[in-house]
């Protein structure tokens, strides 16, 4: 295996728990603004989760779940003005501080820097979305931390497919066996699988039932020394949380 280059990470539900407290929120206020009666549930949220993309996810609960709603003439045009609420809510959300990265991310980032390690994202969500959560989450000027920020619909497939980590990985120059991915969910690790990635799985509320066969290691979190992760499927080789170490040791097995 040649040696560990770079760590890929996935945003929502990895580097923070985005979903149920940010951009379900913020779906919900920009139906209101819109004079909609939709109202998504954490529960309904849960199940809506299964497609990617905020766009296509609004797609998929007109077509799965509101049948009954008189659709517009322009579809698409409706959709994507929607969408563009929803990320002015999102990222007002961040701006105000409304979610912290989860416990380990910011030490994990910073020893990874340290190490010399390269830094890059792959997720379905919205570049302005990434960069809200960097600069209010994890410190101001942080987006220059990552050499890529593979965002939302600069690849047309979205996760599960490949294509944002390929996509990632080509403009770093780098093979997947010189990288490492972070995700939270199937459809994540389907992506990185797919793109010959190993990976390390840190679950949430929404996803600790999914299935992540395959997976380097699977944590609750990445845990910090004060406040270990649990282990809920591999080997962390008796470590506390999750390190550069432990990383590259999964990285190598
Ligand atoms: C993230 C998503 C995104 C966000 C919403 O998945 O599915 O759709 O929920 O973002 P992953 P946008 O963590 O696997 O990348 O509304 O900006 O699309
Ligand atoms: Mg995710």
């Amino acid at each position: 295996m040649p040696e560990l280059k770079a760590l890929l990470f996935d945003v929502d539900g990895t580097l923070a728990d985005t979903e149920r407290d940010g951009h379900r929120v913020a779906f919900n206020a920009a139906f209101r603004d819109a004079g909609l009666d939709w109202e998504w549930s954490e529960a309904l949220y849960g199940e809506l989760l299964s497609v990617t993309g905020g766009k296509e996810r609004i797609r998929h609960y007109l077509d799965q779940y509101n049948t009954e709603f008189e659709r517009p003439d322009h579809l698409d045009e409706f959709i994507a003005g929607l969408h563009k609420a929803k990320t002015a809510h999102y990222t007002r959300m961040l701006a105000e501080g409304a979610i912290p990265m989860r416990p380990g991310v910011k030490r994990l980032i910073q020893e990874a820097r340290e190490s010399g390690l390269r830094l890059a994202v792959a997720t379905t969500t919205t570049p302005e979305n990434v960069t809200a959560l960097l600069e209010h989450a994890l410190e101001a000027g942080s987006t220059d931390w990552f050499e890529v920020i593979a965002a939302g619909d600069i690849v047309p497939a979205k996760k599960p497919a490949p294509d944002i980590y390929t996509w990632a990985m080509d403009k770093m120059k780098l093979s997947p066996q010189e990288c490492i991915a972070f995700e939270d969910s199937r459809n994540g690790i389907l992506s990185s699988h797919a793109a010959g990635l190993k990976t390390i799985i840190t679950v949430n509320g929404y996803t600790a039932e999914d299935d992540f066969s395959g997976a380097a290691i699977v944590l609750d979190s990445f845990g910090e020394p004060d406040a270990p992760f649990h282990v809920l499927d591999g080997d962390a080789a008796g470590k506390p949380c999750l390190d550069i170490e432990l990383v590259k040791a999964l990285h190598s097995r």
